[in-house]
C-alpha cells in the first residue's frame, strides 16, 4: 500500500471552541504525519469549488455561510490508508450520532442550525483529496 495524502479541514467551529490542537493531535496520535499546515479564511470562490458536489442541495448556501464565518486550519496529512483512517477517526457525518471515540462523536452535537457543524472535513477518495489539496494548497 503506497503513502496516501488527504486534505483535513479544521472547520469554524472547531477552530472558535479552541479544538484545533486537540483535533489535529488525535490524527498525529493515529500515527500519520502533517506535511502542510496554515489557518486560512475561506472565500465563496474557494468553497464552491471545494463543494462542487453539493451546490444545488438544500444544505448548500447554509454550508458556504457556515465556513465564512470564521478562520479554518487547512492540513494535509500522509500515511498509508490516510483517506479512510482520517475517517474513522473524523467520525460519520452527523455529530449527534457519530461514535463516541471519533472526533465528531466526542466534541459534536446538533445546534439546532440549517448546516451540521461537524468540526472536521476530510477528503473521501484519493481523486478527491488531490483535487482538495490542490485548491486549499494551490
Ligand atoms: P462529510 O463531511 O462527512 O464527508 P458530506 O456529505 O460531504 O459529508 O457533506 C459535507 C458537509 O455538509 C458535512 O460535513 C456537513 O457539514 C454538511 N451536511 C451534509 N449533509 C447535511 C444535511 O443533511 N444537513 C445539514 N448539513 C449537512
Amino acid at each position: 500500500m503506497s503513502v496516501e495524502r488527504t486534505l483535513v479541514l479544521v472547520k469554524p467551529d472547531g477552530v472558535s471552541r479552541g479544538l484545533t490542537g486537540t483535533i489535529l493531535s488525535r490524527v498525529e496520535a493515529k500515527g500519520y504525519t502533517i506535511a502542510e499546515l496554515k489557518r486560512v479564511h475561506a472565500t465563496r470562490e474557494l468553497l464552491e469549488e471545494h463543494y462542487a458536489e453539493h451546490v444545488g442541495k438544500p444544505f448548500y448556501e447554509p454550508l458556504v455561510e457556515f465556513m465564512l464565518s470564521g478562520p479554518i486550519v487547512a492540513a494535509v496529512f500522509e500515511g498509508e490508508r490516510v483517506i479512510e483512517g482520517f475517517r474513522s477517526v473524523a467520525g460519520t457525518t452527523d455529530p449527534t450520532t457519530a461514535a463516541p471515540g471519533t472526533i465528531r462523536g466526542d466534541f459534536g452535537r446538533d445546534w439546532g442550525l440549517k448546516v451540521q457543524q461537524n468540526l472536521v472535513h476530510g477528503s473521501d477518495s484519493t481523486e478527491s483529496a488531490e483535487r482538495e489539496i490542490g485548491i486549499w494548497f494551490a
